[in-house]
């Protein structure tokens, strides 16, 4: 066809309707070529325009432009709806479905026991404290020796022990007292510390006994160290825990490495007259504690003439179940689903 017979309108007409009918990404740029190219046909019509006369090109030239305008238009709008259709097929053939809400995606919480250990570690931080570690494997020792614990002493039958090896020399810890002898032969005097962890005892379970529970033990080693430091640091842990003050008592309690030794109890923080929590006495028995045996200082690498010091040994998992309401000490480490989700 010579450009001088071409019909601008039919082009237009043309082109739309190739564009339409092309049902390929090829086609389309088979007809985007064809109208649109170097040698294409909108090519030709502007091509023609010197050969007119003068008074005809502009609108000419005017009219090409618009043609060439439609027919990339055209082309936007059909390509855009190949690619959707392809989508339509790609979901169709996987099954999917764009309108059902997305899968719900499950998160994961920290551990209840994790939760308060972490808060009490901040809590001690911020009070000087080192927050310390120890094996869960341990030297008969640090368990028991070094703790003012020897062989026969009847205070070893009160924590049932899981031994690791023949010669009775490895225990799985029977409770994080142990942290405390290496606490002071690894820190200078005056210092603070505190060791969260899992203790075990071979000790038959119900619902506040398991052979596997958590325990936070507390050391502060100084000059002239007092109940009344003990009392005063024992405060603001439990107003750290219950968010306010709670009036503590002391009770005689014997342990071999602390002297005079006490069971520390503190007012209900959940009732006045009595409830099913503090079992009606409106006390709560909450941890052991006492001034530490100048024997274990000795045993740790310090001179008791010189220093003294204070340590506790928080029952952390029935502080857990004290804060969260629970009733029976084995859900904590039962793995259950349904126990878990709820922190
Ligand atoms: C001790 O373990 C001492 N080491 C604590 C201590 C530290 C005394 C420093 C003095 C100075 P006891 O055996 O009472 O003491 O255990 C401490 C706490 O652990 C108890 O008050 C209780 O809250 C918790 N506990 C003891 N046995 C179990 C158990 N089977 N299951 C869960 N919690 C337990």
């Amino acid at each position: 066809m010579s450009t001088s017979e071409i019909d601008p309108e039919a082009v237009q007409a043309q082109a739309l309707e190739r564009i339409q009918s092309a049902d390929t990404e090829e086609a389309l740029r088979a007809v985007e070529r064809e109208f649109l190219g170097k040698q294409g046909v909108v090519q030709g019509l502007l091509a023609r325009i010197p050969s007119l006369e003068p008074s005809q090109r502009g609108a000419a030239g005017k009219q090409a432009n618009q043609i060439k305008g439609a027919i990339t238009q055209a082309l936007a709008v059909r390509e855009a709806a190949l690619a959707h259709a392809a989508m339509d097929a790609e979901r169709q053939a996987l099954g999917f479905d764009p309108t059902l809400p997305p899968p719900t995606v499950e998160r994961g919480s920290l551990h209840p026991i994790t939760q308060v250990t972490r808060e009490l570690e901040d809590l001690f931080a911020s009070m000087g404290y080192h927050i310390l570690d120890g094996p869960e494997v341990e030297r008969d020792h640090y368990n028991f020796e070094a703790l003012n614990i020897p062989a026969d002493h009847p205070a070893r039958d009160s924590q049932d022990t899981f031994y690791c090896d023949q010669e009775g020399k490895l225990v799985l810890r029977t409770h994080t007292s142990p942290v405390q002898v290496r606490a002071m032969e690894r820190l200078q005097p005056p210092f603070r510390a505190v060791a969260p962890g899992k203790v075990f005892r071979q000790e038959s379970t119900d619902a506040s006994h398991e052979h596997t529970f958590h325990q936070m033990e507390g050391l502060v080693v100084g000059k002239d160290i007092s109940v009344g430091h003990l009392i005063g640091a024992m405060k603001t842990l439990l107003a750290g825990i219950f968010g306010r003050e709670l009036e503590v008592r002391l009770r005689p309690g014997y342990f071999p490495f602390v002297e005079p030794g006490f069971e520390l109890d503190a007012r209900c923080p959940f009732c006045e007259e009595g409830c099913s929590v503090c079992k009606r006495t409106t006390w709560i028995e909450l941890l052991p504690c006492g001034l530490v045996h100048p024997e274990v200082l000795r045993a740790g690498g310090i001179d008791p003439e010189e220093w003294s010091g204070f340590a506790f040994g928080l029952g952390l998992s029935r502080l857990v179940m004290l804060r969260y309401g629970i009733d029976d000490v084995r859900h904590l480490l039962s793995g259950d689903l349904r126990f878990l989700r709820q922190f």
